[in-house]
């Protein structure tokens, strides 16, 4: 198996179709029946492997995925050893604080001593500390934009793309501490055999984006 990329690929959400319409773009072509977890492709020495986006960094840096594709927020986040081979241009968001929307804010030390609801709770204590700010961090999972609603926290950290969650939600967006895009992330020890795949398909990927430009 020396001489095949596996890549790993978002199953279902924000990113597979982009991730695939780059794949086929590329001019690789696979059968991606509904429902499959694993495709070959038909035309390249490669494997796809569908799989939820929180999982990819960890399967890249073990070896069982050779390359990935996720949000850059994600392979941030997780803080795998992988390396990070190519930006993608596509599924752009950015990770924010958000308050109530009647709250007065003056600046980032109005958080000092709140406690803020997050899935990114990496990113929002690196964000903290480098600003001075020493805040409480609660970690949940899913459905963050609620949480100060219904008293759980006084902000959240959160994904936002269009902003229309945060409004809906009651909430105002007075922080951006992360830009996010899709990312290419590899495995740090490729084989020669493996790099030059990865090298053949890097200058695809170029090509496809240069004549998008
Ligand atoms: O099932 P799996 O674990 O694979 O998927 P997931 O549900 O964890 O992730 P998914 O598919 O929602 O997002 C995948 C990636 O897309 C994220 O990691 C980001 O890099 C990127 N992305 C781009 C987004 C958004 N835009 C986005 N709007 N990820 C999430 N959101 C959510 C956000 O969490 C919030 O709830 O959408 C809401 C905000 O959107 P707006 O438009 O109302 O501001
Ligand atoms: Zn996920």
């Amino acid at each position: 198996m020396d001489n095949i990329l596996r890549i790993a690929v978002q199953k279902s959400g924000r990113l597979s179709e982009d991730s695939l319409k780059l794949i086929k773009e590329c001019g690789i072509r696979f059968d991606n029946g509904a429902g499959k977890l694993k495709t070959a492709a038909t035309n390249f020495p490669a494997e796809f492997l569908f799989l939820r986006d929180d999982d990819i960094p960890g399967y890249v840096e073990d070896g069982v995925a050779h390359l990935g594709i996720v949000g850059e927020n994600v392979a941030v986040e997780t803080n795998r050893a992988v390396d990070t081979v190519h930006r993608l241009g596509f599924s752009k968001c950015r990770l924010s604080i958000g308050i109530l929307r009647g709250t007065e804010y003056t600046g980032v030390h109005d958080l000092a001593g709140k406690s803020i609801a997050t899935s990114y709770p990496r990113l929002l204590g690196q964000y903290l500390a480098d600003a001075g700010v020493s805040a409480q961090i609660h970690e949940i999972s899913g459905s963050v934009e609620i949480a100060p609603s219904i008293g759980l926290a006084d902000a959240v950290c959160d994904i936002v793309s269009s902003g229309s969650t945060l409004l809906s939600n009651g909430l105002k967006e007075v922080e951006v501490i992360f830009r996010s895009e899709a990312v290419m992330i590899a495995h740090q020890r490729l084989t020669p055999a493996q790099q030059e795949l990865l090298d053949q398909l890097l200058f695809r990927i170029n090509s496809v984006q240069a004549a998008k430009n």
